[in-house]
């Protein structure tokens, strides 16, 4: 692969829309062509996925459905847009990926790792984010940021105590991959978050 794989991950509310216009402009600046995305989503059929995914007025979806459809989706976006992408020389930055299938799935659902695991290898063969920024703050105040926004979706719904195992799975995610995963104290000004990021994604350029 010639361009680089980045994804940003993080609970509700942490900032990653916000941030993720950041990261563009700071790759753009140093002349490294990007294309943004996320999941679930990124190809027609994948966003149409999302759409399902997100809306609570339907009969109950199982959690084996969810965590294959999150999978389906992104099948269908790696095949037809962050593969073409970095075999073009460009960068991919994603808003979220297969860590928030550990962190939700995973974490939020209790559901098998070692299932999540083998789903990853089977869809996603080496393909792995290069840099990942996981956003961390306290769920209270991810809640409270998102909830300026109205509306509800399927995941908006769960209780405090779903968003507190994803929050613990990512950070545990984050600890056994260290590497990979940088994590942000988001609960900062945007400023200092903003300032922590440059930091990071600067020295990736340059690695
Ligand atoms: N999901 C899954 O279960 N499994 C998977 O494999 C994948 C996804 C890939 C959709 O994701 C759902 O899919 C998601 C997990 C699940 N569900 N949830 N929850 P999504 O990324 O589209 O949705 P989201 O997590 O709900 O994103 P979000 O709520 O939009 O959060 P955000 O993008 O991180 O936050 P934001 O919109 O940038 O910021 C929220 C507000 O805070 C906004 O008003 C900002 O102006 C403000 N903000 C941001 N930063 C700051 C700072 N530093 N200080 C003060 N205020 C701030």
């Amino acid at each position: 692969m010639l361009g680089r794989f980045i994804s940003l991950e993080g609970g509700e509310g942490v900032g990653k829309t916000t941030n993720i216009g950041y990261i563009q402009s700071l790759l753009a600046e140093n002349n490294i062509p990007v294309l943004l995305t996320r999941e679930p989503g990124g190809t027609p059929l994948a966003e149409a996925m999302r759409q399902l995914l997100l809306d609570k007025n339907q009969e109950e979806m199982t959690e084996q459905a969810e965590l294959l459809m999150m999978f389906a989706a992104r099948a269908q976006h790696i095949k037809h847009v962050i593969k073409p992408a970095l075999e073009q020389g460009i960068w991919v930055l994603c808003d979220r990926f297969t860590d928030a299938t550990y962190a939700y799935q995973g974490g939020g659902r209790s559901m098998d790792f070692a299932a999540i695991n083998w789903l990853e290898n089977f869809v996603q063969g080496e393909l792995r984010p290069d840099l990942t920024l996981l956003l961390d703050a306290p769920v209270k105040i991810g809640m409270g940021r998102a909830a300026q926004r109205g509306k509800l979706d399927r995941f908006e719904v769960e209780k405090i105590t779903f968003f507190e195992k994803v929050r613990e799975a990512y950070l545990a995610l984050a600890e056994q991959q260290a590497e990979r995963i940088k994590v942000v104290d988001a609960t900062q000004n945007l400023e200092h978050v903003q300032a922590e990021i440059h930091q990071l994604v600067t020295q990736f350029i340059h690695d």
